[in-house]
């Protein structure tokens, strides 16, 4: 008993010593003073020995047990501080490093850009419409004096969708106008709205994509006149650019305005001069505009001998391209970080 005894000493302190981990110091523990351990199992030994012996065992078996304490409770205090000693070496901060800010998400050019313009067409009395961006002919054409057939369609790369239920043809819309015919055909003069919205044509190079955005408006009232016209667009020409513009009326053509006109601003680039950005010339164009066809005003069923209205439209990545100075197209659709990260407003 005396021998097991002293091996036991022997062997359970090298034990600990040799621990390498707190998990080790407790497993150790258990083996030696749990209810199976190996001193617990010596000292219920002790009733079958000597009553001469049994005293002097039970006191190597009580020391031994005093020291197993000891050496545990050192070993573990340096196996701790040791644990302690990697951990603040491992995670150790460096309070003088500048902060991680948190990256905070923005405002898509192209929407700061709608906004914009909708708050200014706001401010002069024209509320926003929308509609579907999947239409039917009669409402992306034939309303708009676009008939079959007519070679204006074809200024218009359409995708075409599979037929309705109904068989009847159906698209992407080309332009918002549509929104506007179905307020017309809805509601009553007077009328005063802008259509803001994605449009889609079937083209696709440096200067096009095939989804882009427009704001188009139009006014229909009794005696609406092209000097109205004109007092809207160069007033909202120069809030939108926040500077005094020249603006001019160029004629064109449109088969749902008559007459029609093309307008232009002066150069923000080069004050008129002639640069690479208004191709030398002076002058940018940046809007289509004229009086509302009356066909258009009949499809609807407005009187046209009573009503006349006006009506623009606007390409929206052109005028943030203007605006903001962009000069490629292609950045709004790439969605790369460090360009909306360039121009993202909260
Ligand atoms: C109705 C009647 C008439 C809207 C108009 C333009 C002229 C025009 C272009 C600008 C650049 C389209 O995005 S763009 O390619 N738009 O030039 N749009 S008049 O005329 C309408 C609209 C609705 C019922």
């Amino acid at each position: 008993m005396r021998m097991e005894l002293e091996s036991l000493q022997r062997e359970s302190l090298a034990r600990l010593q040799g621990a390498e981990s707190v998990a080790d110091l407790e497993q150790i523990r258990v083996q030696v003073l749990g209810k199976k351990g190996a001193l617990t199992q010596l000292l219920r030994g002790l009733g079958g020995v000597s009553a001469e012996e049994r005293p002097v065992l039970g006191e190597l078996a009580n020391a031994l047990k005093g020291v197993f304490n000891e050496v545990l409770a050192a070993r573990l205090e340096l196996l701790q501080r040791r644990d302690l000693d990697l951990r603040l070496q491992s995670e150790r901060l460096d309070v003088t490093l500048p902060g991680r800010l948190p990256s905070v998400g923005g405002v898509h050019p192209i929407t700061r850009a709608l906004r914009e313009i909708t708050d200014i067409f706001s401010s002069m009395g024209f509320p926003s419409a929308t509609g579907p961006e999947v239409e039917d002919d009669w409402h992306n054409f034939g309303a708009l004096n676009i008939p079959v057939d007519h070679p204006a369609r074809e200024m218009h790369d359409t995708f075409y969708l599979p037929s309705g239920p109904r068989g009847e043809k159906r698209l992407l819309r080309t332009h918002t106008s549509p929104v506007q015919i179905h307020v017309m055909e809805n509601r009553s003069p007077p009328l005063r709205i802008i259509a803001p919205g994605k449009v889609f044509r079937c083209d696709s190079d440096l200067t096009h994509t095939p989804m882009f955005h427009q704001v188009e408006g139009f006014l229909v009232d009794e005696g609406v006149h092209f000097g109205q016209l004109k007092g809207i667009l160069a007033q909202f020409l120069r809030l939108f650019f926040e500077r005094e513009l020249p603006v001019r009326f160029r004629p064109s053509f449109f088969p749902f305005t008559e007459p029609s006109a093309e307008v232009d601003m002066g150069c923000l680039f080069c004050g008129g001069q002639g640069c690479r950005v208004c191709k030398g010339n002076g002058w940018l164009e940046v809007l289509g505009c004229g009086l509302i066809h009356p066909a258009v005003l009949s499809n609807v069923g407005i009187d046209r001998e009573k009503y006349s209205g006006f009506a623009f439209g606007m390409g929206v990545e052109r005028l943030a391209m203007l605006k903001y100075g962009i000069h490629d197209l292609r950045l709004f659709f790439e969605n790369d970080v460090r360009f909306l990260e360039q121009h993202a407003r909260v």
